[in-house]
């Protein structure tokens, strides 16, 4: 049996997808409308009260397609939160006008193939930082879920430490080469979720996406063993934005 990579852990994730119902939004009063929307700013006033002090992050962007129309990707520190905030913002009125599009449940990980030997990451305030990461309030949001293959020859979970580590320091390199420009959250799912890792990236450009994925197609550690589900892509929703938006 070859030998699990160790993973560190940090707050838990929740990708909230939503559709809007606009039929049934068109159909309310005015004044129920511009309640609902001040309830929905406040919602999002909160969420940035947590991630001010340090509990939490939240990033809300609107999602380009026919998917999903809003995402609200939450971090928290326990699984009751993320349950607790999903039911109080079910219990909203605007909420009342949303479909559920898509979500997904994981946790923030890091693997340790690149870590130094014999050093305990905890103890780097870096390794910290990453696994309770403020969500960057970039221009652009791309999420999807991931799995390594498990098919003949391709059997990720089949190689040996040493080849894997390999195959993840040649995707470092590339992924690193788009320092400052993405931001990458990966969280893992076996056991949470239906597909094994969700993938976050944040960049002013999305472009960028585009760019980085497509060069990680021909590295082996994707092109051999990356399975993907959907793509989401959107535009970052600030409660200004968010009012303009619903407009009607
Ligand atoms: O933690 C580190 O920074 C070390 C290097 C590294 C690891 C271990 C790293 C760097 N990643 C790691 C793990 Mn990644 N990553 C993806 C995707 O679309 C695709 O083809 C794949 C989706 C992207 C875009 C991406 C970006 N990475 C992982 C894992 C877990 C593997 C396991 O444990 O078996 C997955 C599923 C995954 C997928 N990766 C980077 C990036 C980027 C941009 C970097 C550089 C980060 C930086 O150095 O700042």
């Amino acid at each position: 049996m070859s030998e699990a990579v160790q993973t560190l852990e940090g707050w838990y994730a929740l990708h909230d997808f939503r559709s809007i119902n606009w039929a049934s939004w068109r159909y309310v009063s005015k004044e129920e409308r511009k309640e609902a929307i001040e309830e929905l700013q406040q919602f999002m006033q909160d969420w940035q009260s947590v991630e001010n002090d340090k509990l939490g992050s939240t990033a809300v962007y609107s999602i380009v397609g026919q998917k999903a129309d809003l995402v609200f990707m939450h971090l928290r520190e326990t699984m009751e939160e993320l349950n607790e905030l999903e039911t109080a913002f079910n219990k909203t009125a605007f909420a009342q006008h949303l479909l559920p599009a898509y979500s997904y449940v994981s946790v923030v990980e890091l693997s340790s193939y690149m870590a130094k030997p014999g050093s305990d990451p905890m103890q780097n305030p870096e390794v910290v930082a990453r696994l309770k990461p403020i969500l960057p309030k970039t221009k652009h949001i791309c999420f999807y879920p991931m799995n390594k293959r498990r098919e003949g020859n391709d059997n990720w979970y089949m190689l040996s430490m040493e080849e894997r580590r390999e195959f993840m320091r040649s995707h470092g390199m590339i992924g690193r080469s788009y320092a400052g420009r993405v931001k990458q959250i990966i969280t893992g799912s076996v056991g949470l979720d239906d597909w094994e890792w969700g993938v976050t990236l944040f960049s002013d450009d999305a472009l960028t996406f585009k760019k980085l994925v497509y060069e990680m197609r021909f590295d082996e550690a994707s092109a051999r063993f990356g399975e993907f589900g959907e793509f989401y892509v959107g535009n970052l929703l600030d409660p200004a934005k968010a009012e303009a938006m619903l407009a009607l």
